[in-house]
């Protein structure tokens, strides 16, 4: 019986345009997919779009469109990318489908038939943007995202999550490969160790979404929709008898490939609604790390995104996927720069692997006529590069299905780097006086077979993260069309020799340009001008508006000690035309200030104790901070008084990044009246000294202070 690999990206949200963090995810499943293909191994690689839910609801309300309107053009767009890409899944699902509509509406029945729904009522804490129940009081801040929660007040149904506590911790324990990297599997046992809560399965207060078969005034909760779709996508729930071939086929998942974020909803929700419904089990869930930009997750609400395509219509896109596979370890957390990007695709693509094909194929048709000749008799060289090239396959295999793409990368470079110092060494271009004309002709056959031959083992190897350059190269090698050797599953029997003498070479093609100095800020004009057009397409709905992140000067400003301080300015002075107080530091008296009569200060800059006091300083802790798309100085704070929470925009987005501002205590202008500003609503001031072109410091404390305390 053949083989066969079923693997699932997350299904995207479609409130926001797909960006390189959701290419992230989608490439690596490809080159999986690509790799498995070759193999021989009957693959299914599943993607496509989660369009259900409160969020999407409001989104697509915030953007003056119906949900379904909305969904069907974000989805759209997730689906173009993939194929602008050249991603090749085989299958797209959209949850909005009516195969996925019956398959998760079988699921519930059958979960409900089973004795593991009730009906109840839910009162609680809710996240949006997370679609997830969050434990605590009115107020809570969401452990995931920072973003305060929403108190809900509904009748729902509810799943016997409960009942699988013992279930789920025998099956983590018995596979501990069901959920990888180790990080993530120690986060999940330790939320499942703390003991689990029955989990309410459906919503009432919305309608965009599954109704709850029998009880329509519910919709499904989301996730339970979601989570379907790596079923109902192969056929769960229909009668029909291919589609029942398939699920029978490809279920249980091999891989479940998300993002680290969404472990929980995988690793305890998932595998808790297949038990209960009788249904086998995934093997396993593999969390990605982060892709970070600027040092944060590349996220539509953080407002860092790149998009793909920016980088892609620059250096193509196998320098993207080498990119992301090479420089990141499968698993953490990585960032992602144009000029680390453009730095990589210089020393590897393009004077490596690049310069060494061309200088192969040129040579043999320069000296051969594009013909490979007979390698003649080997020296020690030869053999060292035969054998290092043999053991290479079995490691690059060894690494990429242990998920360790960059291993397998680096160890298919290091045969590039030998073949190259063995060109060096040998140099057939180069005929010293010493050396007879057939003796130099068979050391050009002997080293350029040996090292087309080499090309042709790096080349296989790559071709799932280089599709198209190895498509070009195999093609130049003689080997003819790439595609046909995957279809007759020509890694399952790659091996050293197996180019012939008597292959005749293709034209030699370009394969990666060097960048020139300017490439990396052609994808940054590429990248704005696409932001521009993005905003300009939809409308321009604020929140789901892919905003690239402040200048990366910000972060360096933010580390370089503030040098000058500035002379004294009027109390309330506005940074950044946001409300941020800036409490005046004054220069530091020099001898000749000090020596210098004093001027008269005017009466009316004075103030009286009365007024001082009629301004409410307070200690408050921040609790999130965001960046507000398409501003880029402001950031959304919200703040703990002790006994209140409040929002405060301020205008230090350039100078601060959010996520270090999180927990810090900080001063406000508590009795401020609330200003708006790009929509939101700010309840007061933070102080901040202001610098020298307006950078801001903000105030904050050495010893202990509790929240809410005045100032005075
Ligand atoms: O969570 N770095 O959808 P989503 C790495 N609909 N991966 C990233 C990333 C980044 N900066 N940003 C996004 C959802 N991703 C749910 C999933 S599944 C049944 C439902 C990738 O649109 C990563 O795979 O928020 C992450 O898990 C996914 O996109 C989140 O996409």
């Amino acid at each position: 019986m053949t083989e066969r690999y079923y693997l699932t990206t997350p299904i995207y949200y479609v409130n926001a345009r797909p960006h390189l963090g959701h290419a992230y995810s989608t490439i690596v499943c490809d080159a999986i997919a690509r790799r498995k293909r070759a193999l021989g191994v009957e693959t299914w690689f599943l993607t496509g779009t989660d369009e259900h839910g409160q969020k999407i609801e409001r989104s697509a309300k915030k953007a003056g469109s119906t949900p379904d309107e909305f969904a069907a053009k974000i989805s759209a767009e997730f689906s173009d990318s993939w194929k602008r890409l050249g991603l090749t899944p085989d299958d797209f699902i959209r949850t909005t489908e009516e195969r996925h509509k019956r398959g998760v509406q079988k699921l519930f029945a059958t979960l409900r038939d089973r004795g593991f729904i009730y009906k109840g009522h839910y009162t609680g804490q809710y996240c949006v943007s997370d679609e997830a129940y969050v434990d605590g009081e009115p107020g809570t801040v969401c452990p995931d995202c920072g973003r305060v929660t929403e108190t809900v007040k509904e009748e729902n149904y509810f799943f016997k999550l409960s009942a699988f506590e013992k279930p789920l911790l025998d099956l983590y324990e018995r596979h501990p490969e069901f959920m990888q990297p180790e990080s993530v599997r120690r986060e999940v046992l330790s939320f499942v160790r703390g003991g689990l809560k029955d989990l309410s399965v459906s919503r009432t207060s919305f309608t965009w979404g599954i109704p709850v078969p029998g009880d329509e005034k519910h919709v499904v909760y989301v996730w339970l929709d979601a989570l379907a779709n790596y079923i109902t996508a192969l056929g769960y729930g229909s009668d029909d008898v291919a589609s029942k071939a398939k699920f029978e086929k490809f279920w249980p998942a091999n891989v479940h490939l998300i993002g680290k974020e969404i472990s929980r909803f995988h690793c305890v929700y998932w595998p808790a609604f297949l038990m209960a419904a009788g249904i086998a089990l995934p093997h396993q869930v593999r969390a990605n790390g982060w892709l970070l930009f600027d040092q944060s997750k590349m996220s539509k609400s953080r407002g860092n995104v790149v998009r793909a395509e920016s980088v892609a219509d620059v250096l193509g896109v196998d320098a993207l996927r080498y990119f992301l596979l090479r420089e990141i370890p499968f698993g953490q957390d990585g960032n992602f720069s144009f000029d680390a990007l453009v730095q990589r695709y210089n020393g590897d693509l393009a004077n490596g692997y690049g310069n060494l094909v061309s200088r192969v194929v040129n040579m043999m048709h320069k000296f051969f006529e594009g013909v490979v000749p007979d390698a003649g008799t080997l020296t020690e060289a030869e053999e060292k590069l035969h054998a290092t090239a043999t053991a290479t396959i079995p490691e690059f295999n060894r690494c990429f299905d242990d998920f360790d793409f960059s291993g397998a990368l680096k160890c298919v470079w290091s045969l590039v780097a030998d073949v190259d110092g063995y060109l060096t060494a040998t140099a057939p271009w180069k005929k010293p006086a010493d050396r007879t004309d057939a003796d130099h002709v068979a050391l050009q056959a002997r080293v350029l077979a040996t090292a087309a031959e080499a090309i042709r083992v790096i080349t296989g190897l790559v071709y799932p993260v280089l599709p198209t350059s190895a498509e070009i190269v195999w093609r130049q090698l003689g080997q003819g069309e790439i595609a046909d050797a995957v279809k007759k599953n020509f890694l399952k029997s790659l091996a050293w020799g197996g180019l012939k003498a008597g292959t005749k070479f293709g034209e030699p093609a370009p394969l990666f340009p060097r960048a020139e100095k300017d490439t990396a800020e052609r994808m940054e004009a590429l990248e704005a001008e696409n932001n521009k057009s993005a905003v300009e397409a939809v409308g321009g709905p604020i929140e789901m508006d892919d905003v690239k992140v402040a200048p990366a000067e910000v972060a360096k400003k933010i580390a370089e000690p503030v040098a000058k301080v500035e002379a004294a300015k009027p109390f309330v002075a506005e940074v950044a035309s946001a409300p941020v107080v800036a409490a005046t530091i004054s220069a530091p008296a020099t001898t000749e200030a000090a020596a210098a009569p004093v001027a008269p200060v005017e009466e009316k800059t004075l103030i009286t104790i009365d007024d001082f006091v009629k301004v409410e300083l307070r200690v408050a802790q921040i609790l999130v901070a965001e960046r507000i798309p398409k501003a880029d100085k402001l950031l959304r704070l919200e703040v703990d008084l002790g006994d209140e929470k409040r929002q405060i925009l301020a205008g230090i987005a350039q100078y601060y990044e959010p996520e270090k501002l999180i927990g810090r205590k900080i001063i406000i202008v508590a009795n401020l009246a609330p200003r708006t500003m790009r929509g939101l609503v700010s309840h007061g001031m933070l102080l901040a000294a202001s610098l020298e072109g307006g950078v801001p410091v903000l105030a904050g404390f050495h010893e202990e202070v509790p929240l809410g305390a005045r100032l005075k």
